[in-house]
Formats: structure tokens, C-alpha cells, sequence
């Protein structure tokens, strides 16, 4: 896209932010421009947290729509948009409610932690949400007999089981971006930059082989503080490539290697400029969700917000 429209984009879309008097939060796998954009940029707690402090009444939410669901979840009186409808994500797709009910019912007595990469619908169905920060604390929040279904990620699920004694079940579901990550690249690039700190999202399908060669397994969030703390001057990052418009902006002088430059999620990307303009001129596309899901699902987000 040329600079000037690039530009000029940018202008009508902070003039109108004004005029529907909206913020725009965004997820740290935005594309740059709309990172630029961002009154709020991180991952999806921090986004629907920042999203229920604001003063204004509309919400544009630029990442993928669990992401929009869970700020509508958290803030039932504000408009909650999303640029493109499209903007799915294949990990929430991995499990529905009828699936989990059924699982549930083959567990009973079990409690169900659902990563928030859920529905609404899952999240009715679940006891407490989690993230890839705080998962290992919500798991170790149950008494240690009772039995979990972790939903959907089996790779997260896999650390949180590696690290805590608890019996946990894990649903086969994963990101379809995070599986291509692969250790092999990882290893090379390991040799290349051998004083290069490893930071890996724990969604990797490579989780299990590079678990032990990770210098730390991080939220994006966690990602992002560990890169302006370290002391490391080189870092191999293994998640979705938006990550880096961050990394390399807010650290100059530090140097990220992604490893896997292919892991870009085409969902996250579906958001462009010119429909994050055209959403704000419209006021579309809206993300509601019915009340009587949204009054279960919102108990699993609040349960996880006063354990974490
Ligand atoms: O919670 C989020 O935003 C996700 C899905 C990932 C992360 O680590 O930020």
C-alpha cells in the first residue's frame, strides 16, 4: 500500500475515533498500521480489561472475534465492533458446546478450564477461563484430587500437566498458525545466534521437543516484558509474526530472529485499514451475545480474573 494512503488512512481513522467517540484496542498479532493505531495493544485480557475502564461507549476491537466476544462478555452496556466478521480463529473452532457437554458428561464431577481462545458457548460451559499467563495457577486454584478438562489446546494443556501434579484431560484442539512452528528451524537458528535468548508461546507444536531449550514459555504479554527486561541483546521468538512490529519497535538495539517467519495467522491479518475505517463509519460489524450464555460465560472470566 503507498505511504500516502497509508497515511491518510491512518488520519480519517483517528479523526473519526473522536467523532464516534470509540477506542480501538488491538492484539499484539495486529498488523503494524492498525498496532499504531491501538489506544490499548496486548493480548485478549488485557484488551477486554482496558476495554471495560474506558470512558467511551464504543469499543472497535481489532483481533479475532473470541477476542471481541469476551470485551461484549465484559462490557454488556458498550458497543463492541469488529472490522471483519471473518476474523475467526481455528483454535476456538477446535471445540463446541455440544462437544464439551458430551465430554463432560463422560468426566463427571470434573471442572473445565477453558483457554479463552473458546465461544461464548464454551465459556458457558466451563467452570473458569484461563490464559497462556495464568493457566498453570488456575489448574493448581482446584483441590488437587479433582480431575480437569483442559479445553482446546492441547500444547498449553501438555505444559500445564508438565509442570503441576494435577490429573489432567486434554482436549485435541490447536491453532492452526502455532502447529507450524517446528523445532528444527528452532535448533539452526539456536546455533547461528547461540547467545540469542529462546522465548516460545506455549501454543507451539514443537512445545514437547523444544520445551527444554526454551529460555522462557510466555504469554505475548509475557513475551513482550521479558524482551524490554532481558538483559539478551538477540532473541529467537517462537509465536505469530505481528508479534514482532512490537518487538523491534519498542527495543532498538535488540535483535529478533521469528522462528517460523511463515507462522503468520491469515484470521489476525483479515483486519486491514480500510476496514477498521469502514467500521467506524458504519458502526459495524457488532458483537453481542445472548444474555442468558453471556451471564455463564462471563462467571468463567470473573472466576479467572479474581484468581489471577
Ligand atoms: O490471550 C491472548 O491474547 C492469546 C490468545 C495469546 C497470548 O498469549 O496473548
Amino acid at each position: 500500500m503507498p505511504e500516502t494512503l497509508t497515511l491518510s488512512l491512518a488520519d480519517k481513522i483517528r479523526s473519526l475515533k473522536k467523532t464516534r467517540n470509540a477506542v480501538l484496542v488491538a492484539h499484539n498479532y495486529q498488523i503494524g498500521e492498525i498496532q499504531e493505531l491501538a489506544d490499548y495493544l496486548g493480548d485478549s485480557l488485557g484488551m477486554a480489561k482496558f476495554a471495560a475502564q474506558a470512558r467511551e461507549p464504543v469499543i472497535l476491537v481489532c483481533g479475532v472475534h473470541f477476542m471481541a466476544e469476551s470485551a461484549a462478555l465484559l462490557n454488556p452496556n458498550k458497543t463492541i465492533l469488529i472490522p471483519d466478521l471473518e476474523a475467526g480463529c481455528s483454535l476456538s473452532e477446535c471445540i463446541t458446546a455440544d462437544q464439551l457437554r458430551a465430554w463432560k458428561s463422560e468426566h463427571p464431577g470434573a471442572a473445565v478450564v477453558a483457554y479463552v481462545n473458546t465461544s461464548a458457548e464454551v465459556k458457558a460451559e466451563s467452570d473458569v477461563c484461563c490464559t497462556s499467563s495464568n493457566a498453570l495457577k488456575i489448574v493448581e486454584s482446584f483441590p488437587p484430587e479433582r480431575e480437569i478438562l483442559f479445553v482446546p489446546d492441547m500444547y498449553l494443556g501438555q505444559w500445564v500437566r508438565s509442570r503441576s501434579q494435577r490429573k489432567i484431560h486434554l482436549w485435541n484442539g490447536s491453532c492452526h498458525t502455532h502447529v507450524r512452528i517446528r523445532s528444527e528451524p528452532i535448533l539452526q537458528l539456536k546455533q547461528q545466534h547461540p547467545k540469542a535468548e529462546f522465548l516460545m508461546h506455549p501454543e507451539c507444536g514443537c512445545l514437547t521437543a523444544c520445551m527444554h531449550l526454551a529460555d522462557k514459555i510466555l504469554s505475548t504479554d509475557g513475551i513482550i516484558q521479558r524482551a524490554h527486561e532481558s538483559s539478551a541483546k538477540e532473541f529467537i521468538i517462537a509465536t505469530e509474526t505481528g508479534i514482532l512490529h512490537r518487538l523491534n519497535k519498542e527495543n532498538p538495539g535488540k535483535k529478533f530472529y521469528p522462528a517460523a517467519p511463515e507462522a503468520t495467522c491469515e484470521f489476525m491479518k483479515k483486519n486491514t485499514l480500510e476496514k477498521v475505517l469502514w467500521s467506524l463509519e458504519d458502526l459495524r460489524y457488532r458483537v453481542t451475545v445472548p444474555e442468558e450464555t453471556a451471564q455463564k460465560a462471563r462467571q468463567s472470566l470473573e472466576r479467572m480474573m479474581a484468581i489471577s
